[in-house]
């Protein structure tokens, strides 16, 4: 079965003037449109086509750089637009307890994040994890992620950020940094908060 672009949840203005409405219209329509037809025609009629994506990548290391660039930018977009919302909420309960517990408060964990994101040489993601009962921030070149048997982390991810140009170039052009800041004004923190009731139960039951 050939994986499908998900719809976005929102519309390509939604996030003005954070992320801007043509960098949304490409990153989505053709960046990610591109993820999943060279995935498909990575997978077509080997041993893979009737693999879980979440399969896929667990063995990234064994099924070739197609299947490992394409499957990882196939799942973080289709994870980055949804931890992603028009708003400005905070964290709370649960989720705003284990982050002041983790990185001491709200703001430490943002400028960790924000390092990370802004320290990753390249092209990558901004990660933030359950690893070990804790959060965690890491990073990953290119599409890697912290769910394939080759990540530098292997955290249960929760939020993340994409750190390619494309991502921000339009807008924000050299400044990372700046676009790192303004992420953070368009997190969907209901969304993160149910990837981390997720990984915590996936703890519990281990
Ligand atoms: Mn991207």
């Amino acid at each position: 079965m050939a994986f499908t672009l998900p719809a976005l949840p929102y519309s390509f203005d939604a996030l003005e003037p954070h992320i801007d409405k043509l960098t949304m219209q490409i990153h989505h329509d053709k960046h990610h449109q591109a993820y999943v037809d060279n995935l498909n025609k990575a997978i077509d009629g080997t041993p893979n086509e009737n693999k879980s994506l979440e399969e896929l990548l667990a063995s990234a290391g064994k099924v070739g750089a197609a299947v490992r660039n394409n499957g990882g930018g196939h799942w973080n977009h289709s994870f980055f637009w949804e931890i992603l919302s028009p708003g400005g909420e905070k964290p709370e309960g649960k989720l705003a307890t284990a982050i002041d517990e983790s990185f001491g408060s709200f703001d430490e964990m943002k400028d960790k994040f924000n390092a990370a994101g802004a320290g990753r040489f390249g092209s990558g993601w901004a990660w933030l994890g359950v690893l070990d009962g804790k959060l965690a921030i890491c990073s990953t070149p290119n599409q890697d992620n912290p769910l394939m048997d080759v990540a530098e982390c292997k955290c249960k991810p929760i939020l993340g950020c994409d750190v390619w140009e494309h991502a921000y170039y339009l807008k924000y052009q050299n400044r990372r940094a700046e676009y790192l800041k303004a992420f953070w004004n368009v997190v969907n923190w209901k969304k993160v908060a149910q990837h981390f009731e997720k990984a915590n139960m996936k703890l519990a039951e281990a």
